[in-house]
């Protein structure tokens, strides 16, 4: 497996140097800067390109592509789009950036209620409390229909703490929750996001997925003309959000997803994290389900409550065996390798860490501090040496 690490370029606080010093190969990135839907440039990758490679890593994966709302909403001529989309992989593959990551989240990226919930001895983790959900969701946003989402529970216990939050509290849950992305992620206040929803209306899941379909008909022919491989994303939470439909969340979706696109260019990025916090998934069967079309993994670990609650957990603690996942990965690399494919390694990354020691004394994007991920790495890469001599 090639060791990778995310870098934000300009709006990583962490240095290519200091990236260096963590022992990982290649670099993880994207033109955050360049407005969703626009082509991203020969020269703009060039230029990043360059300063990956002159740091002394290969740029190995691109994370994210973003695939512009319109094209999930299905809304009006989508001609342009596309184009766009198939040009931005062809000036990426003319350079030998053949990974592409992407994910078909309505409206919003990750999200989390709480950026910094504390864990025991002094670091901090995301955390997504569905109290704060339910709260946000029902009283903050006004959306009725919500209330069928959450247990009786949860609903009076949101309703609790939504009357005695302070307005700082209830503006820290909406910037936690809308945290997302850097760049040119859009981030709403409340008017906007119930403007933004409403672009949503009548679109379930049956509709979403129609609309997916329709992308991946429009951009895997050609990345595989172009040798380039897209890997989806998994839903972060795996779970409808906000009333949204999330449709890359479980294993029989993932199915859905490769079958639509019978290529190799159309993958998945296996993202523990995010799979394992969904009660039905087991992450390493998942992952022994779609091996031969993992172009990419994030590996983490989420601790799981009842009530849907969910924290990140350090990377070989929490609730997906991460020394089985592994062993699936490895297994499959074998497979390759034994087939001729030694090219195919899996690149992987250590996907967010908490924010622990000195990463306190520095900002970073929420979840991609310095020291944590670089403790998710080593005990990863423990694991992978230790697996490869069993
Ligand atoms: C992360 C995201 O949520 C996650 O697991 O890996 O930051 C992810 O990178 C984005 O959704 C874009 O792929
Ligand atoms: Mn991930």
């Amino acid at each position: 497996m090639i060791e990778t690490w995310r870098w934000y370029g300009e709006f990583d606080p962490i240095t290519l140097a200091e990236v260096a010093q963590t022992g990982a190969s290649g670099i993880v990135t994207a033109l955050h800067a360049i407005p969703y839907g626009e082509i991203w440039s020969s020269e703009a990758v060039a230029a990043r390109k360059s300063a990956v490679e002159a740091a002394g890593f290969v740029w190995s994966v691109v994370e994210s592509l973003p695939v512009h709302e319109r094209i999930k909403t299905g809304d009006g001529d989508l001609s342009g789009l596309f184009a766009n989309y198939r040009q931005s992989m062809a000036n990426l593959a003319a350079q030998g950036i053949r990974t592409i990551c992407y994910n078909f989240m309505p409206l919003l990226d990750w999200t989390r209620t709480d950026l910094a919930a504390p864990v025991a001895g002094g670091a901090t983790c995301l955390r997504f409390e569905a109290t704060h959900m339910a709260a946000f969701e029902i009283h903050m946003l006004g959306r009725q229909a919500a209330e069928d989402d959450y247990s009786d529970e949860v609903r009076v216990r949101a309703a609790a703490w939504f009357q005695q939050a302070t307005e700082t509290e209830r503006d820290k849950l909406l910037s936690s929750i809308m945290a997302g992305m850097p760049g040119a992620f859009d981030r709403y206040d409340i008017p906007g996001l119930r403007k933004a929803l409403a672009g949503y209306d009548g679109i379930d899941r049956d509709a979403l997925r129609a609309n997916y379909a329709r992308f991946l008909s429009e951009v895997v022919p050609a990345a595989e003309d172009l040798g380039i491989r897209l890997c989806v994303h998994p839903d972060d939470p795996p779970r409808d959000i906000l009333g949204l439909p999330r449709i890359v969340s479980t294993g029989a979706d993932l199915d859905w997803i490769l079958t639509a696109q019978d290529s190799p260019a159309n993958g998945v990025t296996l993202c523990s994290g995010s799979l394992g916090a969904h009660p039905g998934n087991d992450v390493p069967a998942i992952a022994a389900q779609v091996a031969g079309r993992i172009h990419f993994a994030h590996l983490r670990n989420v601790r799981k409550e009842p009530d849907g609650s969910f924290e990140e957990a350090a990377h070989l603690e929490g609730d997906t065996d991460m020394v089985a996942l592994l062993r699936v990965l490895l297994g499959e690399e074998a497979r390759r390798r034994a087939a001729g494919r030694a090219d195919d390694a899996i690149p992987f990354r250590p996907d967010h860490g908490h924010h622990m020691l000195s990463d306190h004394d520095r900002d970073f994007v929420p979840g991609y501090p310095l020291i944590g991920r670089l403790r998710g790495l080593a005990e990863l890469r423990g694991v992978i040496r230790g697996i490869g001599h069993v």
